[in-house]
């Protein structure tokens, strides 16, 4: 399962966010897996598209697809020389597949901040600082190798894009864009640099640091969210909470959208089985051959495949009826190869052994 980690200063509202989450989970209907393991939150992604599936199939369960959310401590100045357990802690983020970094926004006397003001892009810069200088570290390690015996193409290739990451950290960027195939490539160092990242402001009041012209922000995922708001607006209507969030000039849809522009930014895309008692939702990366994606259901549905019996989403939801829309010649037959589409209704045909 894809990891999301929350990273950011101490006091930024990393935990406060992660229980908001956890919480507002823990409540949906029908979900039987919520687990909150300390600091590791199984979280679900909003579906509209299942609840309707769910009106046209009525299984018995309905269930969503899912994400991993990681309250990790807060980092320091220093981190990267293990400074406040920075070393465990920067371990920690490795594992993940994405970052969310939470910055505080929030005047309050009796929270303290560790660098003594309220100033978000100083503290946004901190982190993505220290996390830049452990990566160099890295890339320093690998390119001294490297340098004393890059002898084939490869090598030699390795080393001149590790060489443009560097040169960047160096000049203070932080996230790196490369190409896709040399990602993949530098996918065993880990590098924070390579890793997604969406940035949430946790902003308390309308006094806060105006971000519209920030260049630094530019082309950047950002979301205005309130932990403290979102402890308040229990109890509520979604159309309500939407009101005061946007009153706030919050985001509007608060938690669900930013879960929503994780599972985006991880380029996930999700697919629907409706067979028997329950119908459910899956994860998979773009891309993906229907063959692997049987094999995310059942091992055996992917050695014993035979074809799948494939349907849109927008489809299924104008006819109204599954029934119907194979009568109709709506639902097509496919092969292994064929790749998976976001919002697909799919019944695999395998044999058993
Ligand atoms: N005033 C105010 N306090 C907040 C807000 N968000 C979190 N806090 C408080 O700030 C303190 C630190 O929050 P916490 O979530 O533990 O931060 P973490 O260190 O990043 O995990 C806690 O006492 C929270 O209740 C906010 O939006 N406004
Ligand atoms: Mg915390």
């Amino acid at each position: 399962m894809m990891k999301i980690g929350l990273v950011g200063l101490p006091n930024a509202g990393k935990s406060s966010f992660f229980n908001v989450l956890t919480k507002a989970n823990a409540k949906v209907e029908l979900y039987p897996y919520t687990t909150i393991d300390k600091n590791v939150g199984t979280v679900i992604v909003p579906d509209e598209r299942l609840q309707i599936i769910g009106n046209i199939i009525k299984p018995k369960v309905l269930t969503p697809a899912t994400i991993e959310f990681i309250d990790i401590a807060g980092l320091v100045k220093g981190a990267h020389q293990g400074e406040g357990l920075g070393n465990k802690f920067l371990a920690d983020i490795r594992e993940v597949d994405l970052m969310l970094h939470i910055i505080r926004d929030f005047e309050d006397e009796t929270i303290p901040h560790i660098y003594n003001t309220i100033d978000p892009i100083r503290d946004l810069e901190i982190v993505e600082t220290e996390l830049g200088l452990a990566d160099l570290d890295i890339i320093k390690k690998n390119t001294e190798t490297l340098r004393k015996k890059a002898d084939n193409p490869e090598e030699k290739h390795r080393l001149a894009i590790l060489d443009y990451i560097e040169s960047q950290l160096i000049k203070g960027l932080f996230s790196i864009s490369i190409e896709q195939a040399d990602r993949q490539m530098l996918k065993d160092l880990n590098l924070f640099a390579m890793k997604p990242v969406i940035y949430t402001f946790n902003c308390s009041d309308k006094n806060r640091t105006d971000m519209s012209n920030l260049t630094s922000l530019k082309n950047k995922d950002t979301f205005l969210f309130s932990a403290l708001l979102e402890q308040s607006l229990d109890g509520f209507e979604d159309n309500e909470k939407s009101e005061m969030r946007q009153s706030l000039g919050l985001a509007s849809d608060g938690i669900s959208g930013i879960v929503e522009a994780c599972f985006k930014k991880l380029n996930l895309i999700r697919f629907y089985t409706i067979k028997g008692d329950e119908s459910r939702a899956w994860s998979i990366p773009q891309g993906t051959h229907i063959v692997d994606a049987a094999a995310k259901i059942h091992s055996d549905m992917a050695t014993g495949f035979i074809k799948a019996e494939v349907i849109a989403f927008s489809e299924l939801q104008k006819i109204g009826n599954y029934h119907n829309a194979k009568e109709t010649g709506h639902v097509l037959i496919e092969g292994k190869n064929y790749i998976v589409k976001d919002g697909d209704v799919i019944l695999i045909k395998f044999s058993a052994h």
